[in-house]
């Protein structure tokens, strides 16, 4: 039976790619890089600094270090703006039920994001109320496809992975969830999560009846 979730923050419980395609943009104008919403597709899981260097290498621009750091933190200030007006409204259909469930049975809930601005989100939206330990982009080394955030999730909740279930939207996360030795719940289609043992358009039908078989495993 499995006794803890772990939940990816961006695509599974609210939807901040929104927000960080903004930021991005506002920064590949004022460089005069050419960025659309596919190219942000490239950025979803990957951290800030890997995601900066895709955006560069769209227009061939290289800096220095600390250029690019500059750079970081500009997106990051515009992205945490928006971000700081989040409410309970951008929660994810069917997320609060599902987490609500998962508590009434006792069943432990860690966050599995490689975003550092993680707490903030959560608090703005109110979800903070539901998670048991939270791993964010600043707990760890090495980004997803690596399965630490996930295991680092699954020792901070005390439990072995194999007893672990992740939620993930990216090919990337479902990768490290399946690399951690995880039961793993992709958020989309098939066609993107062909690694994840069964896959949702949503999480509103990831409560009652199939959370109740998924236990039994
Ligand atoms: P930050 P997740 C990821 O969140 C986002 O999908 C990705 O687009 C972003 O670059 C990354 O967090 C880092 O975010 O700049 O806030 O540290 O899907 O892992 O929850
Ligand atoms: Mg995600």
């Amino acid at each position: 039976m499995y006794q803890g979730a772990i939940f990816d923050l961006d695509g599974v419980l609210v939807d901040t790619a929104k927000y960080h395609f903004l930021a991005w943009q506002a920064l590949a104008q004022k460089l005069g890089i050419h960025f659309t919403e596919r190219d942000n597709e490239r950025l979803k899981g990957v951290s800030r600094m890997a995601s900066l260097d895709v955006l560069l290498s769209l227009g061939d621009q290289q800096y220095d270090t600390a250029t690019k750091e500059k750079f970081a933190q500009e997106k990051n200030d515009l992205y945490v703006s928006y971000i700081e007006k989040m409410d309970a409204t951008e929660i994810l259909p069917g997320v609060t039920a599902l987490l609500t469930h998962l508590q009434q049975e006792k069943i432990k809930i860690c966050l599995g994001s490689a975003s550092k601005n993680a707490p903030l989100i959560l608090k703005r939206t109110g979800l903070d109320q539901y998670f048991d330990a939270i791993v964010d982009g600043n707990d760890v080394q090495k980004a997803k496809p690596d399965p630490e955030v996930f295991l680092k999730g699954a020792e901070k909740l005390g439990l072995a992975p194999t007893f672990c279930v992740v939620f993930e939207d990216a090919l990337a996360g479902c990768e490290a969830g399946k690399a951690g030795g995880m039961y793993v719940v992709g958020v989309g289609t098939k066609e993107n999560l062909p690694l994840a043992d069964e896959v949702h358009a949503n999480l509103v039908d990831f409560t009652g009846d199939h959370l109740f078989q998924l236990k039994k495993l």
